[in-house]
């Protein structure tokens, strides 16, 4: 699936502060970078037809993806058919010849008047993201699966939108407590719904291996079989992470796995004996500390060991990104530390990946093509210098695992807490001093799962802070407004809802 990755920067485009009076703004999130609302409205009917033009089969299969969504609450058999020359009245119509090419790589229009519908861009990804935007102004109760009574009749709007940053990004940790396929794709339905592009698996740390690799079969048979608490862990075959990336590259986001080294490998220094400087296996590990274990990095075998492991994940993974860890190797010297990651460097990209890591990482020489993500240091800003781009996770604002405040009862708050408004009240290009906006590739939001067991801990500790993270990283700096944000949000308490989403009722919001 294509994803050219050149975004244009607002400026290019010269519209970064069209921003819309509050109240002109329906409940769209992340908020379009311009929005003019017009007279009438479009109804949705069971005659309504989507039409694609000949020869784009990506495009076909978003109009598929459309109709099949709001077939769920509609109960409407939508006809999707290729078809060219002026659409009929009553026409939904994804375009992607003529499209203004300075919307880039995820841009788009979406144009609704009463007599039909236009989703107009450049690129598939684009059309993508429009969809997200059409279904949201939609009534919320078309996020039910269920059949529902409608009318289905949205405001008439002409919208021209694009992304502030390229990298827009959730993480979840899948290691600290195991979660499956169907649980990850739900996940990845969630984030495509506010226009993430982005899903990094944290695939290894001390309490379970979860990735198989032939090579290495004891990493998942004896590495996976636990987690945080002692419960009986689990692990992502090939084929189901396979399965994972296909179910998002449809949803154009990229899977970054991770790879946690050279500290967080107890469950690989349990499993394998021999990478265990002394030769001896610890046992498994179920607790939380960090920072205890190492990878002998003296030792030949521990790059075999690299090698193997980089090179089965890269082969099963589209994405041009390899996530290395490196954060909280409190148990290597800085010098093996740093010779450790050179080494590694080389190896991902032997495998023809970039190399992302922890900023921890910026403490060796790196290559102009890695990315550093920042999550609680300056170090990042060291990166920089070195000509090298950087992801924003900063503890304080983007960890979904930080308690909303003191009485939440999941989550960590060794950072604070978090509430909605301090995930959203917060501008990337002034976060970190010594990092501007140009040297900003996105956000990412991580959600570690040390006290997370189930999707819906996961829904409840990342709705609606995820919504917050994603407008930071799409929308316009310009109109960046907690009131306007706030109000937004408020309708996307009933779509949540009408998706089965058990959010944080965050008492900031004053909840439709
Ligand atoms: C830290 C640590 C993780 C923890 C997380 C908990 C990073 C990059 N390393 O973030 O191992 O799970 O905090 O909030």
């Amino acid at each position: 699936m294509s994803q050219p990755s050149t975004t244009p920067r607002p400026e290019s485009i010269g519209e970064a502060r069209t921003a819309e009076p509050a109240s002109a703004t329906p409940g769209v999130i992340p908020r379009p970078v311009s929005l003019a609302p017009s007279a009438g409205f479009f109804d949705l009917v069971t005659t309504t037809s989507i039409r694609v033009e000949p020869g784009t089969a990506e495009a076909m299969a978003i109009g598929r993806y459309l109709a099949e969504k709001l077939k769920l609450a509609t109960g409407f058999n939508l006809m999707v058919l290729v078809a060219s020359g002026a659409p009929p009245p009553g026409a939904i119509t994804l375009a992607t010849s003529d499209a203004d090419p300075l919307l880039g790589a995820e841009g788009y229009l979406l144009t609704v008047t009463p007599a039909q519908v236009t989703l107009a861009a450049p690129h598939p990804a684009g059309l993508f993201h429009a969809v997200q935007t059409f279904r949201q102004l939609l009534p919320h109760a078309i996020e039910s699966d269920s059949l529902q009574p409608g009318p289905w009749r949205l405001p008439a709007v002409s919208i021209r939108d694009y992304p502030r940053f390229e990298w827009r990004g959730a993480m979840l940790d899948v290691s600290r407590h195991f979660f499956g396929v169907q649980d990850i794709q739900q996940f990845i339905d969630r984030i495509a719904y506010y226009k993430l592009n982005r899903l990094h698996l944290h695939l290894t740390d001390d309490q379970g291996w979860r990735i198989a690799i032939n090579a290495w079969p004891a990493l998942t048979a004896h590495g996976g079989s636990t987690a945080v608490g002692g419960g009986p862990g689990g692990f992502l075959t090939q084929a189901d992470y396979a399965q994972i990336v296909a179910y998002a590259q449809q949803r154009y986001i990229v899977i970054v796995p991770e790879i946690d080294m050279p500290g967080h490998t107890n469950a690989a220094l349990a499993s394998v004996p021999d990478l265990n400087c002394d030769g001896v296996a610890p046992e498994l590990y179920t607790g939380i500390e960090v920072g205890f274990s190492s990878l002998c990095v003296d030792k030949e075998l521990t790059y075999r060991f690299v090698d193997d492991v980089i090179g089965e994940l890269a082969a099963l993974t589209p994405g041009p990104y390899l996530h290395l860890g490196g954060d909280e190797a409190h148990s290597t010297s800085e010098a093996e530390y740093r010779s450790f990651v050179e080494r590694v460097q080389g190896l991902v990209e032997a495998h023809g990946k970039q190399m992302v890591g922890w900023e921890e990482i910026a403490r060796a020489d790196l290559h102009p093509t890695s990315i550093v993500q920042h999550w609680s240091s300056d170090l990042a800003a060291r990166a920089v210098e070195q000509g090298i781009r950087v992801i924003l996770s900063p503890a304080s604002r983007a960890y979904l695992d930080m308690q909303y405040d003191s009485a939440t009862p999941l989550g960590l708050h060794w950072a604070g807490t978090i509430e909605v408004r301090d995930a959203y009240d917060w501008d990337p290009a002034a976060q970190v001093p010594g990092i501007a906006e140009e040297a900003i590739l996105g956000i990412e939001a991580p959600l570690w799962t040390e006290t997370l067991r189930t999707l819906a801990d996961i829904d409840y500790m990342a709705f609606p802070r995820l919504a917050a993270i994603a407008e930071l990283g799409w929308s316009a700096r310009g109109g960046h407004s907690w009131p306007d944000f706030r109000e937004r949000l408020a309708s996307h308490g009933p779509r949540l809802a009408a998706m089965g989403v058990p959010f944080y009722r965050s008492p900031q919001i004053d909840w439709k």
